[in-house]
């Protein structure tokens, strides 16, 4: 298979992002948001195309668990698609004209790294503390939403421990700063996951409804709809706490209170025959059925947000 369809250690993924920024200045920048516990910079690429005045913007964020390798090879295969077909497929240059679509495909770079060379099961960071040796805390129940109430864990030791504080994390730190930089523009918020071919929105941290329940729960029923409809593959949509568990500290939930209206986290393929080791074969199928509940989402949001 092509360079998409194959698994990438993370300095791999450094030089194609800087191969990518300099093969199309005119579509895409490079953002420095921040560096790691081990100094591994924090990369965001911006996709901008051409419309003019502002612009609704949205943002992406994939690898916040580190042996979620579907994760970043949907990040990265997706930049390329947009950057590959803009000229070529006019929806993609109406989603790009009419929103700017920042994207991190990698935000865990520590835990990435460490799951290439290490431990192919580990899931946190690899920030260390004091007082303990156990390593790791869980970005995904580090934000400042509800934090470390039931679904998360106050032991360094355990795989969703929420850290000492709330944004103790670099990487936590960097990409609430920057959502809280760009609020005014940005929309749409995704975080891309694995596994268990779901479709979530807020809220994970309380079984109550979010203000915009109905609008969140109709853009996720013609996203998954659409997914059925053109791949035959299944995705379960339905708000966090009572699809799969409650999980407070969880960015999709902090960027809704934010004031960002249209909050997801994407559950990728499969669902359990290989989890996390999901097999470079289905990349390709798995980033093409994604596209098509993006690209649903996007243009809801692009016509009424
Ligand atoms: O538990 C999580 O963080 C996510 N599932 S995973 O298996 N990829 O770890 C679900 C996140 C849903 N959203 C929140 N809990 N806020
Ligand atoms: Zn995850």
């Amino acid at each position: 298979g092509s360079f998409y369809e194959q698994y990438h250690p993370l300095e791999e993924i450094y030089s194609w992002i800087n191969r990518t920024t300099q093969w199309r200045p005119d579509l895409v920048q490079t953002i420095l948001i921040g560096s790691t516990f081990e100094k591994h910079p924090l990369y965001v690429l911006k996709l901008s195309g051409k419309g003019t005045g502002p612009k609704k913007a949205m943002w992406m964020d994939c690898g916040i668990h580190a042996r979620e390798w579907i994760s970043p090879a949907f990040c990265i295969w997706f930049i390329q698609y947009h950057l590959q077909f803009y000229e070529l497929n006019p929806s993609v240059a109406n989603t790009l004209d009419n929103m700017d679509i920042y994207v991190l495909p990698v935000m865990n770079p520590d835990g990435y790294s460490f799951t290439w060379n290490e431990d192919r099961m580990w899931r946190k960071n690899r920030a260390k503390y004091d007082g303990t040796f156990c390593i790791g805390t869980d970005l995904n129940r580090n934000f400042d939403a509800n934090w470390c109430t039931e679904g998360a864990s106050a032991n360094p030791c355990d795989s969703t421990h929420c850290g000492p504080f709330p944004e103790s994390e670099l990487e936590t730190k960097a990409v609430a700063q920057f959502l809280r930089r760009n609020k005014h523009t940005i929309k749409l918020y995704i975080s891309i996951h694995s596994y268990s071919q779901m479709l979530l929105f807020p809220y994970s941290y309380t079984m109550n409804k979010a203000e915009n329940h109905e609008k969140l729960n109709y853009v996720a029923y013609l996203a998954t709809t659409q997914m059925r409809r053109h791949h035959k593959t299944n995705f379960v949509y339905g708000p966090g706490a009572k699809t799969i568990y409650l999980a407070p500290g969880g960015s999709d939930d902090w960027a809704y209170d934010l004031g960002i209206p249209y909050s997801y986290t994407f559950e990728l393929r499969d669902k359990g025959r290989y989890g996390f080791l999901l097999p470079p074969s289905m990349i390709k199928p798995a980033c093409l059925e994604v596209l098509t509940a993006i690209q649903t989402i996007t243009s809801y949001v692009i016509d009424n947000a």
